[in-house]
């Protein structure tokens, strides 16, 4: 394949399995030849996971969408006087899911507003209501900045609130609330809560107690290439450190019903750019073990060609999502396990059912992987 010059010391270093530097990281980004990026990154992809491409069954819970803090970028906040205000009791939650959960379900991710009079017992007593009524359900909550918030809340330090949680029944956490930690972004979209190094510092915590993390990149708004690789260098550096990372999920700015989407009218990333930021993601994060393509927030249809430049999973059958949809996605709000097996086997990849700590769960082998025009219709 005809590699843009550019790249060559960086194919390099690919093939040998060495690491690369920021100021390669930057250079990705600024390559024009996409389809040689995603080759490099699809090469590293195969190297790690064959044809395996990976999907959960979950469901989304979001116990409340009122928030005592402020980030522009977001749509799904309330102050709390709003008709479309809500918090849940953990009561509430156990009954609203219990249609969609049978014993196909793994997982529930649940992440929420900050809601300054909801303590810590009130999602200690979620997770035991949820263990209690579905105990083979993985349950996958808080992302730091609600175990920051909590903290602060409850006067208690990072490692006695994630011990609290964990004895109440949380398996692991979700990857939300990083943003971009380069200080001058961060101090534009989202001053008010949790700082870069506190972020790092709680998952750093929980690894330490054996509670499994995720890590994002909220991008495509104003933050820079330079910004970009600088977060990705930060989570690679943390990882040497613990181990405790699985998936990396770069989330896509959506701009609609805030204020950040103002500020760049209204405009979307582009899907260029949303292929290049998953294959340099799964170049620069060489001891990650799994890149996401979340489907929600990509589209199936791109989060599927995602899977040839870099990405592993394409997240779950999600049910009920908010985030996403309250600031402007078209996507569907669940997909049926047999959608997610169409997209990744037209990706000519071998879908693999996981739970959330990527235990098999089944191998869909029995079909062949397909070309994509037999699927299409
Ligand atoms: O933390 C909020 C982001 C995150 C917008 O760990 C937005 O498996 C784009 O973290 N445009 C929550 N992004 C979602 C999240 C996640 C999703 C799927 C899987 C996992 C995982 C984690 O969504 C927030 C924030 O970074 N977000 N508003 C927006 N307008």
């Amino acid at each position: 394949m005809h590699m843009a010059p550019e790249l060559e010391p960086i194919v390099d270093k690919v093939e040998q399995g060495a690491r690369l530097s920021f100021e390669d990281g930057v250079r990705l980004f600024q390559c024009r030849d996409l389809l040689s990026v995603g080759w490099l990154a699809n090469r590293v992809r195969q190297r790690l996971h064959g044809n395996y491409a990976y999907f959960n069954q979950n469901r989304h819970i979001n116990p409340t969408n009122i928030c005592a803090v402020h980030c522009n970028f977001c749509s799904f906040r309330r102050n709390g006087d709003e008709e479309d205000a809500y918090w849940w009791t953990p009561e509430e939650i156990v009954e609203r899911v219990r249609p969609d959960v049978g014993p196909h379900i793994t997982e529930f991710h649940i992440v929420g507003g900050l809601h300054p009079e909801l303590g810590l017992e009130y999602y200690c007593e979620i997770f035991r209501q949820l263990k209690a009524a579905y105990p083979w359900v993985h349950i996958k909550a808080m992302t730091a900045v609600e175990v920051h918030f909590l903290a602060e809340l409850e006067g208690l330090d990072y490692k006695t609130v994630l011990r609290r949680m964990k004895e109440a029944g949380l398996d692991s956490m979700p990857g939300g609330g990083a943003e971009i930690f380069a200080e001058r972004v961060r101090r534009r979209i989202c001053p008010e809560k949790a700082t870069a190094d506190q972020w790092l510092e709680i998952h750093r915590q929980a690894h330490r107690l054996g509670i499994r993390s995720n890590a994002t990149m909220l991008y495509g708004h104003i933050e820079t290439y330079e910004d970009r690789v600088d977060h990705l260098l930060r989570l690679r550096a943390l990882q040497d450190e613990t181990g405790g990372f699985q998936t990396f999920i770069p989330l896509a700015f959506h701009p609609m019903n805030n204020g950040l989407g103002k500020k760049v009218n209204r405009e979307w990333t582009t899907g260029v750019d949303d292929l290049k930021v998953i294959a340099v993601s799964r170049l620069l994060l060489d001891n990650f073990p799994h890149i996401k393509a979340y489907w929600v927030m990509l589209t199936p249809q791109m989060a599927q060609i995602a899977l040839n430049f870099g990405a592993d999973d394409i997240d779950g059958t999600v049910m009920e999502e908010r985030i996403y949809h309250d600031a402007g996605a078209t996507t569907p709000q669940h997909l049926a396990s047999p959608a997610l097996l169409r997209y990744i086997r037209a990706a000519g990849c071998v879908p693999v059912e996981r739970d959330t700590v990527y235990n098999v769960i089944r191998v869909y082998e029995d079909e062949a992987p397909q070309p994509v025009e037999a699927v299409q219709g």
